[in-house]
């Protein structure tokens, strides 16, 4: 791939500057530092660059003007949307050479189409815009995530998002039909078709889908809508093990078939957290449990009986003793309390003190065997780290966080910034032995690129590299994210 000059001729930055605003006017383009700082670190606070500019297009034409004008004055770009993407992909590098492209202004719902099943959005669509659009149509877009909120569609596609609903409905590239993409030099590739069929050709779409921003700029996609689900019935479910929660999934799947659609696991220290740091929150169960799971099952408006399914199931758990107790909801607001208690965790994890991420996915029979030896090896490395152990258990996939020991009652957050390296290389190599993935659902960013890369074979990156010199021979896109530096 063509490296980048070192230096950039001294002029460059105040043309680039012009050009930039009169591609998306003056008061798009920030560079003061109050405006820029936002754009600049992550939602964990971890990842802080320096931005030359932040540049707000508000239309696709716009972003082409703006990938043409950087592409010419061959300054990087990192594309951004609702920033809370949790591996440094969508803030800038330290150099200050960067320009920070965010779709925030492109949040037109283009075509809501019931019948064929899509919706049309600009990628700076909040997904809870796109959630309540097809809501408003009669139809779910099931992807369902804790920063919902806050994050766009084109943040979904690009880090292949997954969430709570993947279990029934999959990941974020099984939920889309067409994209339309600005490519590095500045050429709009249109491919927004809803069809569900097209064997025209190598699958350009799901090449951009997980790309974190470094082949070009998502501008709009097709996505698919699924009937609406207004039935729902939701437990908390205490049980003793993993292995039982791997058991239970097997109930679960067995008794409540195609009605499945949330199977959430999360240990008693993350629920520790939830009860100390998020207001309201409250223990469901009598007497506290190493683990619990959050299930859900839902229907359509003639399913009927979703309750007294999801009662029988866990009764039959209960008795072949894979669960211990449970809570089902009996209302939407004691729903909204079950679901808090898992949603809530991410936040509080941030608010107890340093945090140190794994996103991993492992086959699901090995779960439970790889949880209980991975423990006590973290022990030796880190005495006293506190695993925050949470995630999408039906799809075989933990967020092993761990928080810092306690020290006099704090968070001793040197010790475990002390021990990370050694922590993260004790999953990592036990999660590869296992066949399992380092990144489930968040991508690679800037914090997992060379990680992923020393375990990935050197046919397989090899690969990578060909897509990413084909389709930005300048190595303009995202430089350092998803790849190396320098690859
Ligand atoms: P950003 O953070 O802005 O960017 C993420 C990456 O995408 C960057 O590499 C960026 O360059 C690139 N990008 C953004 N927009 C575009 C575009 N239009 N074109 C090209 N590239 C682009 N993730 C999950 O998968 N599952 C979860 O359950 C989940 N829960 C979360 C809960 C909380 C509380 C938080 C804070 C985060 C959670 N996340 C989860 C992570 C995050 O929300 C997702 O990765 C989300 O998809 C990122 O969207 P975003 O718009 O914020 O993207
Ligand atoms: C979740 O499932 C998210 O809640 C966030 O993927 C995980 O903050 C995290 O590590
Ligand atoms: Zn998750």
């Amino acid at each position: 791939m063509t490296d980048l000059p070192d230096r950039l001729p001294a002029r460059l930055p105040d043309r680039l500057l012009d050009r930039l605003r009169d591609a998306v006017g003056e008061a798009h383009v920030l560079s003061a530092e109050a405006d820029v700082a936002p754009y600049v670190v992550d939602w964990t606070g971890v990842h802080r660059g320096s931005a030359l500019a932040v540049v707000r297009p508000g239309s696709t034409d716009e972003v082409a003007a703006v990938l043409r004008a950087c592409h010419e004055a061959r300054t990087p770009v990192v594309p951004q949307g609702g920033n809370t993407g949790l591996v440094g992909g969508g803030v800038p590098d330290g150099s200050g050479r960067q320009v920070v492209l965010s779709l925030g202004r492109m949040r037109d719902v283009r075509d809501v189409d019931p019948v064929a099943g899509t919706i049309t959005v600009d990628a700076g669509v909040v997904l809870a815009d796109v959630r309540a659009a097809a809501a408003e149509a009669g139809r779910l877009f099931p992807m369902s995530l804790g920063s919902e909120g806050s994050c766009t569609i084109g943040g979904n596609l690009a880090t292949n998002a997954g969430g709570t609903a993947v279990l029934r409905y999959g990941m974020t590239r099984e939920l889309v039909l067409g994209l339309e993409v600005v490519l590095p030099d500045g050429r709009v590739w249109d491919g927004l078709r809803g069809l569900r069929k097209d064997n025209t050709g190598y699958d350009l779409t799901q090449l951009f889908v997980g790309s974190e921003g470094t082949l070009g700029v998502i501008t709009g996609a097709v996505l698919r809508l699924f009937p609406a689900t207004p039935r729902r019935a939701t437990a908390w479910v205490a049980v003793p093990s993993v292995a039982a929660a791997v058991s239970l999934l097997a109930f679960a799947q067995q008794h409540a078939g195609v009605h499945l659609s949330t199977f959430e696991i999360a240990n008693r220290q993350a629920i520790d957290l939830v009860l100390a740091h998020l207001p309201g929150a409250s223990d469901p169960l009598a007497a506290p449990s190493d683990w619990y799971v959050l299930v859900e099952l839902a229907g359509s408006a003639v399913d009927d009986g979703l309750d007294e399914a999801l009662e029988s199931l866990l009764g039959a758990a209960v008795e072949a003793g894979v669960a211990s107790d449970a809570a089902i909801a009996g209302s939407p607001a004691q729903r909204s309390a079950l679901w808090a208690l898992r949603e809530g965790i991410s936040e509080v994890q941030k608010v107890e003190g340093a945090t140190l991420k794994h996103d991993v996915t492992l086959p699901i029979a090995r779960l439970a065997a790889w949880t209980e030896a991975t423990a006590p090896l973290l022990q030796e490395v880190c005495p006293g780290v506190r695993p925050v152990t949470y995630g999408h258990v039906g799809d075989g996939n933990l967020h092993y966080n761990l928080n810092a020991p306690l020290t006099d009652g704090r968070s001793d957050d040197d010790a475990l910034r002390a021990a990370a390296a050694d922590l993260t290389a004790t999953i990592y190599d036990t999660v590869a032995r296992e066949d399992g993935s380092i990144s489930a659902e968040h991508g690679l960013g800037r914090t997992k690129a060379a990680a992923a890369a020393s375990y990935k074979s050197d046919v397989e990156v090899d690969l990578m590299r060909a897509v990413k010199q084909a389709l930005d021979p300048a190595g303009l896109m995202n430089p350092g994210v998803l790849l190396p530096p320098g690859s």
